[in-house]
C-alpha cells in the first residue's frame, strides 16, 4: 500500500484538534491541582516579558480589554502554529509532533517561570498534544484507497475529529467548574459574616453632580477600575491567607485572616488612582475601604533602624514598594483591606487582604492578594521599578472633564461643564474653566468629603454657536496649581490639562 499525502485540510484540522485536545487536558490537569492552566500560565509570563513601551501601546490601543486582546492574539497564534504542524506532517507524522513539542515545551518553561506553579498541566499538554497529533495522524491518514474507500475513511475522520472536539471541550469546562470552585466564592460568603461592622464616614448629599454629569461619588464595585498583571484572578480562600511581615523588624509577625480581623478595624472613603491614567482617562474610582491600619501592624513588629520601605508580595508574584516613612505617618490612613463598599474585597480587587494607601499610585502601594510584606531598604525594586517606572510615586494633582463629551453637539447658550478633580491626602481647594482660550472661571465644587478622595466640580459657560474647546484646572490645598506642562504616564504619572472639543449648534 503506497500512502498518499493527506488532504491539506485534513491535515490541518489534525494540527488543530491536536492542539485543542492538549489545551484541555491541561486545563483539566491545571482545575486538579488548582493552578493556573498553561494557556494562562504562557500569557502572564508574556504580560511580564513584555518590552514597557508594548504594554503601553497595549492599555492605550485596548484600555482595561488589554487582557482580552492578548488572549485573542494568543488564541490565534496557537491556532496558526496548529495549522502549520498539521501541514507539515502531510506525508509522515513526526514534523508536525516537533513542532507542537517544541511549542509545548516553551509553554512548560513559562510554567516554570510562574510563581503560581503549573509545571504539571502544561506538561500534561505537551504529551496529550505530542501523543494525539500521533495518534489522529494514524487514525486519519489514508491509504491508496479505492474510490468506495474515500467515503468510509471520510466519515471515520468526521467520527474521530467529532468525538476529539468533545472530549477537549468537556475537559476544559469541567477544569474551568474545578477551578472556580476551589472555594473562593464560598470563603467569601463566609468572610461577609467575619468582618466586623465599623461606622463608616458618612458621604454628605451633594458629594457629587450626577445629574450634571460627574460619576456618582462611591464608585459600585462592578465599576471599579481594574488593572493588574493577572490574565486570570488569583483565587485564594480567607481560610489559606497568611500574611508574613517580616525582615527589619524587632518581632516578626505570621496572621491568619482571624489573627488579622482581631486588630483595630476601620472604615475609610479613598480614591484610588492607576499611574497609567492620562489626562482625562478612567482609571481613577472610589469606594469604602474596611481594614486594619498598616501603620497599627508596623508598630507592633516594630520596623528597626535603616529600614526604609515596606515590600509587598501578591501570591501571583506581583510586588510593589512603599516608602515607611509615608506608612508610619500617623494620619496617612493606609489600610490592609479586607472590605470595599461593604462586602467582602470582590475577588478582582484582591481578595482576601490588600493594601491601600491614600495618596500613592496603586503600582507602589496597592498589592492585591497581598500574601507577603517585608520591612527592608530601597535596594530591593518592585515589579514596575524594575520595568522603568519611578520607585516612588505620590498621585499628581489633576482634574477631567466629564461633561460635555468630545466630539458631541449641545445647544448653545448656557452650557453646564461638570467634572472630577483629584490630589488625594492633600485636598481640592479650587477648580477652574475655560473655554477657547479665555478668561479662567471658577467652578463650583461638591460638598467637601476628606482629603483622600476626588472633588466633584461643575461650571455653567455661555458659549455661542460654533466649534469650542473647554479646559479645566484644579488647585490643591497646599495652593500647588496643577500643571499645564503636558506628560504622559511613564515614569510617575500624566500631567496636563484636560481639554475636550465639542460644537455648539444656534
Ligand atoms: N497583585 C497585584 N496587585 C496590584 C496590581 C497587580 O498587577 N497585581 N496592580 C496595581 C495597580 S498598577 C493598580 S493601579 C491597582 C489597581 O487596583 P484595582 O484593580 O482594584 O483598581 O492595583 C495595584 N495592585
Ligand atoms: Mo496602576
Amino acid at each position: 500500500m503506497t500512502s498518499l499525502p493527506i488532504p491539506r485540510p485534513r491535515a490541518a484540522v489534525i494540527g488543530l484538534l491536536a492542539t485543542a485536545a492538549a489545551l484541555g487536558a491541561g486545563h483539566l490537569v491545571a482545575g486538579l491541582a488548582a493552578v493556573p492552566s498553561p494557556f494562562v500560565a504562557v500569557g502572564g509570563a508574556l504580560v511580564d516579558l513584555t518590552p514597557e513601551p508594548v504594554k503601553e501601546l497595549a492599555i492605550a490601543l485596548f484600555g482595561t480589554a488589554d487582557k482580552l486582546a492578548l488572549q485573542t492574539g494568543m488564541a490565534l497564534v496557537i491556532a496558526a502554529l496548529a495549522v502549520v504542524a498539521g501541514l507539515l506532517s502531510r506525508l509522515r507524522w513526526w514534523p508536525g509532533a516537533v513542532v507542537i513539542g517544541l511549542f509545548g515545551m516553551a509553554g512548560v518553561a513559562a510554567a516554570m517561570s510562574r510563581p503560581e506553579g503549573g509545571v504539571l498541566a502544561s506538561l500534561t499538554s505537551v504529551v496529550v498534544g505530542v501523543a494525539g497529533f500521533w495518534w489522529l495522524h494514524g487514525v486519519t491518514r489514508p491509504g491508496a484507497e479505492a474510490p468506495a474507500e474515500v467515503d468510509a475513511s471520510r466519515r471515520k475522520f468526521l467520527i474521530t475529529s467529532s468525538l476529539v472536539v468533545l472530549g477537549a471541550s468537556a475537559a476544559g469546562i469541567v477544569g474551568g467548574i474545578l477551578q472556580r470552585g476551589a472555594g473562593v466564592v464560598s470563603s467569601r460568603l463566609a468572610a461577609a459574616a467575619r468582618i466586623p461592622k465599623v461606622p463608616e464616614p458618612p458621604v454628605p448629599p451633594g458629594a457629587d453632580f450626577v445629574a450634571s454629569g460627574t460619576p456618582a461619588f462611591l464608585t459600585p464595585n462592578r465599576d471599579f477600575y481594574r488593572i493588574d498583571t493577572a490574565l486570570a484572578v488569583p483565587q485564594l480562600r480567607a481560610e489559606d491567607w497568611r500574611l508574613r511581615l517580616h525582615g527589619m523588624v524587632r518581632s516578626e509577625l505570621e496572621l491568619t485572616y482571624d489573627d488579622l480581623l482581631q486588630r483595630r478595624v476601620e472604615a475609610r472613603q479613598i480614591t484610588l488612582t492607576c499611574v497609567s491614567n492620562e489626562v482625562g482617562g478612567p482609571l481613577i474610582s472610589t469606594a469604602t475601604f474596611v481594614g486594619v491600619p498598616v501603620r497599627d501592624l508596623l508598630l507592633e513588629a516594630g520596623v528597626r533602624p535603616g529600614a526604609q520601605q515596606l515590600f509587598t508580595t501578591s501570591v501571583d508574584g506581583y510586588t510593589a514598594g512603599t516608602p515607611l516613612d509615608v506608612l508610619l505617618e500617623p494620619d496617612r490612613g493606609a489600610l490592609l483591606a479586607v472590605g470595599m463598599n461593604g462586602e467582602p474585597l470582590p475577588t478582582e480587587h484582591g481578595f482576601p487582604v490588600r493594601m491601600v494607601v491614600p495618596g500613592l499610585y496603586g503600582y507602589v502601594s496597592a498589592t492585591k492578594w497581598l500574601v507577603d510584606a517585608e520591612v527592608t531598604t530601597f535596594d530591593r525594586q518592585h515589579y514596575w521599578e524594575r520595568r522603568g517606572w519611578a520607585r516612588q510615586a505620590p498621585i499628581k494633582t489633576e482634574s477631567r472633564i466629564d461633561r460635555p463629551r468630545p466630539g458631541r453637539t449641545v445647544p448653545a447658550g448656557p452650557v453646564v461643564l461638570a467634572g472630577i478633580a483629584w490630589a488625594q491626602h492633600t485636598g481640592i481647594d479650587r477648580v477652574e474653566v475655560r473655554a477657547d482660550g479665555g478668561e479662567w472661571q471658577p467652578a463650583e465644587l461638591a460638598a467637601d468629603v476628606s482629603r483622600d478622595t476626588w472633588r466633584m466640580w461643575r461650571a455653567t459657560l455661555d458659549l455661542p454657536p460654533g466649534d469650542h474647546v473647554v479646559e479645566c484646572r484644579a488647585t490643591d490645598r497646599s495652593g500647588k496649581p496643577q500643571t499645564p506642562e503636558r506628560r504622559s504616564v511613564i515614569p510617575d504619572g500624566a500631567t496636563g490639562w484636560h481639554a475636550v472639543r465639542f460644537t455648539c449648534t444656534a
